[in-house]
């Protein structure tokens, strides 16, 4: 793994993502699992966070590794994680981050997990104002609504739709599922959600119980 981390580590800081779809590709001949490679990449990027806090990188580099990763993700690692998908579907799951953020990396990966694991997954995308969310309940009527936020600026909106679905009756009828990397189990418990993930991994696994919890 921690070579896996290395090869990953340079192409990224390398903010080149031919070398990233190339080294990907090795990776998977020489027998990674594309887990493996998509926590490597989270791990790179978490990193790469630093780095921008303390001013060794700026934005462009992140636009640059953020697109670089939605590409390796979805041209070459969702397809092989797709061939593996359970087909049985077992609850129906609206997700989306919050309004005001436009971090979808994470997002999109408990998605694409939730998909795989046999989960029908309506994705709203980025930047979702509350009353979406509430629309997609009615529409959608899932069994959980999925809420990702990145900034601790956004992270309070997870609690208003929270507070929009009581007021629009709805609370009863969905789960909530919180998640995002300033969000945690005690915040999910202070706002009144059901469930908080710290990865996409755990999600499934905490979609999983919402769903047997709530039928
Ligand atoms: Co920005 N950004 N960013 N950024 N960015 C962070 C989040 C930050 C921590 C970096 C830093 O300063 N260290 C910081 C937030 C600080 C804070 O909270 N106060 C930050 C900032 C400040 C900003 C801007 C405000 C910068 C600016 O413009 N001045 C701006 C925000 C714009 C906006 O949203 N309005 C901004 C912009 C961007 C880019 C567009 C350049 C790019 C995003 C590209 C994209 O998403 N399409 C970007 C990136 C890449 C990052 C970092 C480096 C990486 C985020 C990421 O994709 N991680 C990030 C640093 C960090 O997170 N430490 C940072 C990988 C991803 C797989 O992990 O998203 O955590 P994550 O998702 C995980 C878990 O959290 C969990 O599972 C996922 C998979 O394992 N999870 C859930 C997530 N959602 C879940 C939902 C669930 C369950 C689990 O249930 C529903």
């Amino acid at each position: 793994m921690s070579r896996l981390i290395d090869t990953i580590r340079e192409a990224m800081l390398a903010f080149d993502q031919e070398k990233l779809v190339e080294v990907t590709k090795k990776s998977l001949k020489e027998g990674s699992d594309p887990l493996e490679i998509i926590n490597a990449i989270t791990a790179v990027l978490r990193e790469m966070g630093d780095k921008y806090e303390k001013g060794e990188i700026f934005i462009p580099h992140l636009v640059i590794v953020g697109e670089a990763t939605k590409y390796v993700i979805s041209k070459v690692l969702e397809p092989l994680l797709k061939d593996k998908m359970e087909r049985k579907t077992i609850g129906r799951v609206v997700i989306g981050t919050v309004a005001g953020d436009i971090h979808d990396i994470g997002k999109s990966l408990v998605a694409l997990m939730l998909f795989t694991a046999g989960f029908e997954v309506i994705d709203l995308g980025k930047d979702v104002p509350v009353e979406e969310f509430v629309n997609a309940v009615k529409k959608h009527d899932p069994d959980i609504v999925g809420m990702s936020a990145l900034i601790t600026t956004t992270r309070p909106m997870q609690r208003e739709v929270i507070e929009a679905l009581k007021k629009h009756n709805l609370r009863h009828k969905v789960m909530v599922m919180v998640g995002g990397a300033p969000v945690s189990a005690k915040w999910a418990e202070d706002i009144g959600a059901d469930g908080y993930a710290e990865n996409a991994i755990e999600a499934v696994n905490v979609a999983k119980k919402l769903v047997g919890a709530k039928n």
